[in-house]
């Protein structure tokens, strides 16, 4: 039976604004998802989107939408920017699916009853934009930690998840393990700061939160979003359910990759989950850096993302999904933090994959045109440096295979490109170009070229996890099977007499200076336009909550009694019954309603402003009025009939 390799990324908050920095763990995981099925591998890869909590509750309302309205348009983009990058999921799971919100409320119930889930008190700190809770201690000068931004104090019921026990377990897993958390910097931040601190117990459920999945037990709560979202990484697999099939065949997983940020809910939080659920621990967390910019985590709230071109998009539509790819897997140390320039992209790919692969791939076939029609010829005896190339060739998957054991995909690349540089050495060594001039030489020329053409396609397949498109065109002009895994490694694949077709340039070689001075005009343009609508519909004002809003007491109210104010052109006196009540209001609308009109009018009247005196006059409220954009003013009121004194909300 074939090995299994489960994978997992992150589920993905739907933000919107996606950043080159969000596609990095997934293309890494479908890079090495791609590796492991090309080995031969049961491979199953797990990515998705986490939905639910306050944070996409509130923006929600923000927009005044349904949280639903809020997140499928952004799970589409998502998913397409999968696409446009080539990332091959087996299952994208969204914690919306009945399927998961079924298991959760099924794993709820029974930690419940196994009591490792408990209600009482929360009180506390919580930070929205982490969707994370502090004690005081844990807070940095006041704010999260994580993230540096406010909390909020929180006082609520709640049930809370027995961490503590696990604790001892938790550290008795780590010694026995070193492979668990990877790489070793993020152990000890987890074992000293954290384990060896000892653990709290910590709230998992909210009642404030009505975005969420409701517990079975009491339905008043909802689940904390973290739990809920790390529960994916079981519930896709159907854990929890009547067929867990593929739960059955493919857990534990064999790597959960995260970014560095939310390892401490990786590998403290989710493999006490685990233990308290009596089911086996992944095999390995690996926390990989960020993509900075300026030093500063790349990041969808941050400005950071402005001087330099960052939508995944925009990158694939100008320079390919190779490129970013490449970019991603080649440039960035694995495991530490890497900066993110549009410079050192461009020149990445014109180094490498224009120049080196791009030129290698073209002269081979240019040459295969000229001199020999299109079809391959046979390969010859081996002399001069063609043993070293072979050698380089077949040597290079050992090579590629234990830099992606290390899970080292920079390394991996650069041992295939170790191959082209040693195949462009190749032909200027054994000068393809002057053995055609010979024809005493053709045979030699036929070898060389063959030699070539084998090196090429050994590259072709061993680029096949981080080079999808370019791979496939390469495998595809040399009529070689595009399908073909690493049991095709070895040198002498190619036929004698096959087809071989010339390829347009695989990639374009970019002037950086102008290329970059392009993208500064477009991104210019491009918040230009942001700008614009945005100062034209009036959003000036900061945001503010519902319960800010709430604040001001809005009632409907009855004009009984209207007069000017005197030696005033614009100011109307009115008498307005809210209710049982009667009071005073003084009103700017002289020009827009006379005092016969006023009278009988249904109003909104803000009924909890400080009274103030107007020319003398006393005004205990304001009516809601509306403007036309030249200054007109139209008093707004109930829509149908509602007594006077109904509440405005
Ligand atoms: O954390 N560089 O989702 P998310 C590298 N929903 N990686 C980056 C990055 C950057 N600048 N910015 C983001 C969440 N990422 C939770 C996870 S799992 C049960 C719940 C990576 O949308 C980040 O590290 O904020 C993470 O791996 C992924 O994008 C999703 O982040």
């Amino acid at each position: 039976m074939a090995k299994k390799f489960y994978i997992t990324t992150p589920i993905y908050y739907p933000s919107g604004n996606w950043h080159i920095g969000h596609c990095y763990t997934t293309v890494i995981c479908d890079a090495l998802a791609r590796f492991h099925k090309l080995l031969g591998e049961d491979v199953f890869f797990l990515t998705g989107t986490d939905e639910h909590g306050q944070k996409v509750e509130k923006e929600a309302l923000r927009r005044g939408v349904t949280p639903m309205e809020f997140v499928d348009p952004l799970v589409s983009e998502l998913k397409d920017m999968w696409r446009l990058l080539d990332v091959g999921y087996d299952r994208f799971i969204r914690t919306t699916d009945e399927d998961h919100v079924q298991a959760v409320q099924r794993i709820y119930q029974k930690l419940y009853e196994s009591g490792d889930v408990y209600k009482s008190e929360y009180e506390g700190y919580y930070c929205t934009p982490c969707e994370s809770f502090w004690t005081e201690s844990q807070l940095v000068g006041g704010k999260c930690p994580d993230c540096g931004r406010e909390v909020t104090r929180q006082k609520e019921e709640s049930y809370f998840f027995r961490l503590s026990k696990y604790a001892p377990a938790l550290l008795e897993h780590y010694e026995k393990h070193p492979e668990f958390l990877q790489p070793k910097s993020r152990v000890n931040e987890m074992v000293n700061n954290f384990l060896k601190a000892g653990l709290n117990d910590f709230s998992v459920s909210r009642t404030t939160v009505k975005w969420g999945v409701p517990l079975p037990f009491d339905r008043k709560h909802t689940a904390y979003v973290w739990i809920d979202a790390l529960l994916n990484y079981i519930t896709a697999l159907g854990y929890g359910s009547e067929n867990d099939s593929l739960y059955q065949t493919y857990w534990p997983a064999e790597l959960q990759m995260v970014g560095k940020e939310i390892v401490r809910f990786h590998s403290i939080i989710w493999p006490a989950i685990l233990m308290a659920l009596g089911e086996p621990l992944p095999q390995q967390i690996y926390g990989h850096g960020w993509l900075l910019i300026g030093g500063e985590k790349l990041s969808k709230s941050k400005e950071n993302a402005r001087p330099e071109l960052t939508d995944p998009y925009e990158l694939v539509k100008r320079y390919g999904a190779d490129a970013v790819r490449y970019y991603l897997l080649r440039e960035i140390p694995f495991g530490s933090d890497g900066e993110y320039t549009g410079e050192r992209f461009l020149q990445r790919v014109n180094a490498d994959l224009a120049n080196d692969l791009g030129n290698l791939v073209s002269r081979t076939q240019a040459m295969i045109a000229q001199n020999f029609d299109g079809k391959l010829p046979p390969r010859g005896k081996e002399e001069g440096p063609d043993g070293e190339l072979i050698a380089a060739a077949e040597g290079a998957f050992e090579k590629v295979r234990a830099a992606m054991d290390a899970l080292n995909a920079p390394d991996a690349l650069a041992e295939i490109f170790a191959v082209v540089s040693r195949a462009n050495k190749y032909i200027d060594e054994t000068t393809p170009w002057l053995l055609a001039k010979d024809p005493a030489k053709r045979e030699r020329l036929g070898a060389v070229l063959y030699n070539l053409a084998e090196t090429v396609r050994i590259v072709a397949i061993l680029l096949k996890p981080f080079l999808t498109r370019a791979s496939a065109a390469i495998l595809k002009s040399f009529s070689f099977d595009e399908g073909a895994g690493f049991h095709t490694l070895s040198f002498g694949g190619l036929r004698a007499g096959c087809r071989v077709e010339k390829l347009p340039p695989l990639f374009p070689r970019f002037d950086v200076k102008k290329e970059l001075a392009a993208v500064a005009d477009m991104l210019a343009a491009k918040s230009k336009a942001e700008e614009k609508p945005k100062a034209e519909s009036g959003q000036g004002k900061p945001l503010i909550s519902i319960e800010e809003f709430g604040k001001a007491e809005l009632k409907v109210g009855e004009v009984i009694a209207c007069e000017r104010v005197p030696k005033s052109d614009k100011l109307l006196h009115e008498t307005v019954r809210i209710g049982g009540e009667v009071r005073s209001v003084v009103s700017g609308i002289a020009k827009f309603y006379t005092p016969e009109e006023m009278v009988g009018k249904k109003v909104v009247v803000v009924t909890n402003l400080k009274p103030v005196t107007l020319r003398g006059v006393l005004s205990e409220g304001m009516l809601l009025c509306a403007e036309d954009g030249q200054g007109n003013l139209a008093l707004v009121s109930p829509e149908r009939p509602v007594e006077s004194g109904g509440t405005v909300r």
